[in-house]
């Protein structure tokens, strides 16, 4: 007997589909573009781990099976190689990153030839080569340009010891400190000049359109709630003898005859100028103190609340009131206004501070829920209901009369309508080595420059003094003086660079609208005269592979100079390939990367780049891999190396198994354990088809071919809508049967379940695919890739025999089985069958049967 060998097997088709070019999309042709896209990796050191395969399989299944059904599929991969956790390992190990990282990229691409995906190599990208940053760096420029970004001094988190802004999602809290999520050293907040992107200016927008996505729906709503859209009212508050007025944002300008104090942020301007001097020596305590809590824990609902007295105090203007003024850290300084009203009767935070400070509390709302009395309660409440003490507005009603509140409040000028969003502009600097340079020179007689069109890309200079710099913030590109001096693009005068390098959410936000445009001449990717000055000029293209002298020379290259409005974007290929077709990824990038990248394009439509202004209109997000009661994760230790797997199963078994785990929206738990069924389940088609390949003059069995037929069209409608647990169940039941009916089974058997298998397990339904070739001499020789789904007999799959609901006067009494066909008994045949079930006798025995409806292939009902 031959033995299913998965090493064999699959190592002579990849080389046979790499010879036949099986996967290059012609993207100039293609006729039905279809642009599959995954989420690209990063490459780390330990490899592709089963978590990755998990994503990858999946989104390749889509693609395969689209391209089984007419599109022409293209499918991409490239590595997200930039960034801090790259920078971070290449330290750990003592290695230049330079050196560190192409050697992770040079192994993730080896993996993932491996697993089997389509992907066509053609067009790959490497985010930290000089080709693509170049077109990062445009990207800042353009937006720069655009009045979207700009520099300001900000409040970071920094660790001293990993020497790097951290954000609020890298720190934990240990011992009631923050920590590094590394080092587990305390963190700091550091002020820091910073460059941003006003993605705020696109709240609405983003927000808005999130309406128009077809996106698992739990994305959509992570976006919206990031995006945070408040509307409510603008109110100021006066404060005696002073000349400074507090502005505070709210949502509830109803309450305001219930507010009893008011709350500054402790970053407040202004704040020490404005407080009694007897005051300044605590509130610069309880500000430094505040300093070192994470923004997630001063808004944490429940801890407890700390504030001081200011010494101050303001004017309720509706009711001319003295509230004290007071300080406290659950005010953040970068929402609304940075003061809050406090009405603790209406509000949880406000609540929790007015009891620990024994603040008065006045209910100004009763719902149905609390009456007036209840002041004694051990929370507010924030439900509807009519308004009370709360003078010319008493019988109003929240939320109903919000608009006649704001209205009464604009007529006497005391307050106005406001929309607030809680997303904040986006932090692009990053005081490290590993990532693009930020393409800007700061003149100090023309100010902030972005570096020339013609000029870029800023290439990041090759030094050996790479690690971060010291608690100053300054970034390891500062310390080289060759570097940083230049000359101004304005005035040519003497200018310094900037040395921070930007954030690696950056180089993702746009690497799907590379892919397509990558080795055309907008890129920079084909004509030699075209690429770096060390490579001879001539107008030979040079493929984009490895051995380019372009991915090691850091010589600037002359990409572009002689177009006026240059872009990485081909027009023609642009438009035909995007948007996105089909975006499959991880739901841990709900917000970052799939809101930076919505944005980035909606940036660059609007600047005239691109036509259209969402990168991907259907986004599908895949569950996770869990091992031992976690999510698969590097940071967890716990990831599985699939290697093994592929060296003792084969992919096919690995892919199989993943996609057998659970839905694939849900995930699944890994455990090696359940590898070894799969394998043998391949085995067993491969056995069945080695045998029934040879049978070429049997007829199959009819129940066998009925529900070859059924499967087909099962299995199109599962793979169709990312199920693929649930078809490869349907397949299997089909292999059951194929084995009982082996007898009967033949040849064409062999050519439908490899066609069917083909998305799953490539390699495998190639091996069928061949098996059917070889008995079909006429047929000749090709790839099971390059076929057409099956197509299903709409007329076989309906079933032999049905069963019959029989109702008497409406009620279930008995049910029948009868056949299906047009030899089938007829309608009386069936009444009378069903008159004659013992069951249906009783009920209509000494009855006359007034009606019998009839409901063809479903149902009779007798009315007696
Ligand atoms: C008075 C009030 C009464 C409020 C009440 C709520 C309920 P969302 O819905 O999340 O936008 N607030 C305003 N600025 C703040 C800041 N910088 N830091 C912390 N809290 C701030 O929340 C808006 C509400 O959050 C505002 O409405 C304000 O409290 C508070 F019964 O004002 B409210
Ligand atoms: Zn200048």
């Amino acid at each position: 007997m031959d033995i299913y060998d998965p090493k064999a097997i699959e190592k002579k088709w990849q080389q046979f589909w790499q010879k036949n070019n099986i996967y290059k999309t012609d993207l100039q042709s293609a006729k039905k573009p279809y642009y599959n896209l995954m989420m690209y990796p990063y490459p780390s050191a330990e490899g592709l781990h089963v978590g990755n395969v998990y994503a990858f399989t999946g989104a390749d299944i889509h693609g395969r099976f689209k391209r089984m059904q007419g599109y022409d599929v293209f499918e991409p991969i490239g590595f997200d190689s930039g960034g801090i956790h790259s920078e971070n390992y290449a330290i750990s190990v003592g290695v230049h990153p330079k050196i560190q990282i192409p050697k992770n990229v040079k192994h993730f691409t080896e993996q993932l030839k491996m697993i089997g995906n389509m992907y066509d190599w053609n067009h790959s990208v490497d985010v930290m080569q000089p080709d693509y940053y170049k077109w990062t760096q445009w990207i800042f420029t353009q937006m720069f340009k655009a009045g979207l970004a700009y520099k300001k001094k900000a409040q970071v988190t920094w660790c001293p010891s990993c020497k790097t802004t951290l954000s609020d999602e890298q720190t934990l809290e240990v011992d009631n400190a923050r920590v590094c999520e590394r080092c587990k050293n305390p963190v700091v907040k550091k002020e820091l000049e910073q460059w941003f992107f006003k993605i705020t200016k696109y709240a609405e927008k983003l927000l808005q359109n999130t309406y128009k996505l077809d996106w698992t729906e739990k994305v959509l709503l992570a976006q919206r709630n990031w995006i945070g859209k408040s509307q409510g009212a603008a109110i100021k508050f006066q404060i005696p003898n002073s000349k400074f007025q507090i502005n505070v944002f709210t949502t509830r300008p109803d309450t305001l005859f219930g507010c009893t104090f008011m709350c500054l942020s402790p970053e407040y301007p202004d704040l020490l100028e404005m407080i009694p001097v007897e005051q300044k020596k605590t509130i610069k305590e309880y500000i430094e103190k505040s300093q070192v809590k994470s923004e997630i824990e001063r808004k944490a609902a429940d801890k407890e609340k700390t504030g001081v007295f200011s010494g101050l105090y303001a004017i309720n203007p509706v009711n001319n009131q003295k509230i004290p003024v007071w300080i406290a850290d659950y005010v953040l300084m970068d929402y609304g206004h940075g003061a809050v009203m406090g009405v603790p009767a209406h509000d949880q935070r406000d609540f929790a501070f007015a009891k620990k400070y024994d603040l008065p509390i006045i209910s100004v709302i009763v719902g149905a829920q609390r009456d007036v009395s209840d002041d004694s309660s051990e929370k507010s409440y924030d439900g509807p209901g009519t308004l009370i003490n709360s003078g010319p507005w008493n019988g109003w009603k929240y939320p109903e009369n919000l608009e006649k509140v704001i209205k009464f409040l604009a007529d006497k000028k005391i307050g106005q309508k406001i929309i607030q969003y809680k997303i904040r502009d986006w932090c692009i600097s990053r005081q490290r080595y590993w990532g693009p340079p930020i393409p800007m020179i700061n003149c100090p007689k023309c100010d902030w420059q972005a570096v020339a069109e013609k000029d870029l890309p800023v290439l990041l200079p090759d030094t050996d003094d790479y690690l971060p710099g010291e608690a100053g913030g300054k970034a390891p590109l500062s310390r080289i003086p060759e570097f940083v001096k230049t000359t101004c693009p304005n005035c040519g005068g003497p200018a310094e660079r900037e040395t921070d390098v930007s954030d690696t959410f950056l180089d993702s936000s746009w690497y799907f609208l590379a892919y397509p445009n990558t080795g055309t001449k907008e890129f920079g990717g084909v004509i030699a005269s075209e690429s770096c000055h060390c490579e001879e000029r001539s107008d030979v293209a040079i493929p984009r592979e490895s051995g380019n002298p372009r991915r090691d020379c850091f010589a600037p290259m002359a990409i572009g100079a002689r177009n006026d409005k240059i872009s990485p974007f081909n027009p023609k290929l642009t438009k035909k390939w995007l948007p996105v077709t089909q975006y499959t990824g991880g739901a841990e990038h709900s917000v970052l990367h799939l809101l930076y990248s919505r944005f980035v394009t909606m940036a660059l439509h609007d600047m005239g780049h691109l036509e259209f202004s969402e990168p991907f209109p259907h986004f599908f997000s895949h569950g996770m891999i869990i091992k031992d009661g976690a999510k698969m994760s590097k940071s967890r230790g716990n990831i599985v190396n699939p290697d093994q797997y592929i060296a003792k199963f084969g992919t096919d078994s690995l892919r199989m198994y993943l996609m057998f785990l659970g839905p694939y929206s849900s995930g699944g738990d890994f455990r090696d354990s359940g590898m070894i069924g799969m394998y043998k389940f391949l085995n067993r088609v491969y056995q069945l088809g080695l045998k029934s390949a040879k049978n070429k003059n049997t007829k199959p069995d009819k129940e066998l071919v009925r529900l070859l037929h059924k499967t087909i069209k099962k299995m199109k409608h599962d793979i169709g809508s990312f199920k693929y647990n649930t078809a490869i169940s349907s397949l299997m039941i089909l292999v059951n049967s194929w084995q009982e009916n082996l007898k009967s089974a033949n040849a064409e058997i062999v050519k439908i379940v490899s066609l069917l298998l083909a998305p799953l397990a490539p390699y495998l339904a190639e091996e069928l695919w061949q098996l059917f070739v070889g008995a079909q001499r006429d047929v000749p020789a090709s790839s099971v890739h390059t076929q057409p789904w099956p197509k299903f007999d709409p007329k076989l799959i309906v079933d032999d025999k049905i069963t019959i609901v029989i109702q008497v006067n409406g009620k279930i009494r008995d049910k029948i089985i009868v056949g299906a066909h047009h030899d089938a008994p007829a309608k009386g045949a069936i009444i009378k069958s069903a008159q004659n079930s013992e069951k249906i006798k009783k009920f209509l025995e000494n009855k006359t049967i007034r009606k019998t409806i009839f409901v063809s292939g479903k149902l009779i009902n007798f009315v007696v």
